[in-house]
Order: C-alpha cells, then structure tokens, then sequence
C-alpha cells in the first residue's frame, strides 16, 4: 500500500498542528479548588488570571445545588436578572469555551445566590496576548511571567512538530 503510506506524514503533521494549537489553550477552573461555590471571590480569582481566546473555563459545582446561566450583557450581570439568561447549564460539571475576545458574564442560576456573589465577570483577550486594556508602557524590558510562559508552551508546539517530522519521515522511508 505505497499509497496509502505517503498519506501518513500528513497525517501525523496534521496532528502534531492541532495537538501544539491545543497545548497553547488552557483550562480554568473557575473558582480554582473551591470551584463555582458562593464562598469564592470570583472577582479577585478573576483579576489574578488572562483568558485567551481559545480557552476553557470549567465549572465544578454541586448538582441540583447550582447551575450556570450565561447573562447577556454588564446590566443584567450588575443586577442579577437571571430571568435574562441566554444560555443555562447543569449537572456539576460544564465547560465554556472563550472562542472570540470579549466580555462575558455567568451567574449561578439558583434564586439568591447571584446576589451572594455567586457570579463571575470573563474577558479573553485575543490569543497573541494582545489586548486592548494593557498600556503600551507594560511592553518594556520588564516581561511578565505569563510571556514566559507563553514562549516556553510555543517552543513545546515547536519541538511536537520537528519530532512529528521526524517521526514521518521514519515512517515515509
Ligand atoms: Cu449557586
């Protein structure tokens, strides 16, 4: 099958492009260990993170006890209007992906616990890192950690496709 084996390279290439794609999105739980719970400061867990378009955010809750309502706009989220919501999940465990840059915003569905505080306030940034609220000036000498972090995830993309190359290329002959 001489055919058919010069189709794996592409194969493995075409793999190796959406594993590295996939290693540069990451997943917040939201809330971190306490998870979507009315004892979490969403807003300071919120503050300390970057969500980029790509993302996934991953609420944890209780069945029954908690839901995630998706409200559609910064009026609804500030008042709690519930009964606005354009999207409502359940069952414990749902993810939510940050698939364009924006704001969006969740609340916990059952009656009272929004205005406890249960609700939490999302921007994912466009996934180079650029964003509109940072100041030109935070682009200087000082680089924070989270580029870092970025340029070590892109050489990992780099490095899963020269060994995919390799790997194909020992395959293909
Ligand atoms: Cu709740």
């Amino acid at each position: 099958m001489e055919v058919c084996n010069r189709f794996v390279p592409l194969l493995v290439l075409i793999l190796a492009a959406a594993l590295s794609r996939e290693a540069l999105a990451a997943k917040h739980v939201v809330g971190g260990s306490q998870g979507w719970d009315e004892s979490v400061d969403f807003d300071s867990w919120a503050s300390g993170r970057t969500f980029k378009v790509g993302d996934e955010l991953e609420f944890k809750y209780t069945a029954g006890l908690h839901s995630v309502v998706e409200l559609a706009g910064e009026s609804a989220y500030k008042s709690c209007d519930i009964g606005s919501a354009v999207d409502s999940l359940n069952g414990g465990s749902n993810t939510v992906k940050l698939s364009k840059a924006g704001t969006r915003y969740f609340a916990c569905g059952t009656p009272g616990h929004c205005e406890q505080g249960m609700k939490v306030k999302i921007t994912a940034v466009a996934a180079d890192g650029s964003s509109t609220t940072t100041p030109p000036s935070s682009k200087g000498s000082d680089a924070p950690s989270t580029s870092a972090a970025s340029a070590q995830l892109h050489f990992l993309g780099f490095f899963a496709l020269v060994a995919s190359l390799l790997v194909s290329l020992a395959l293909f002959f």
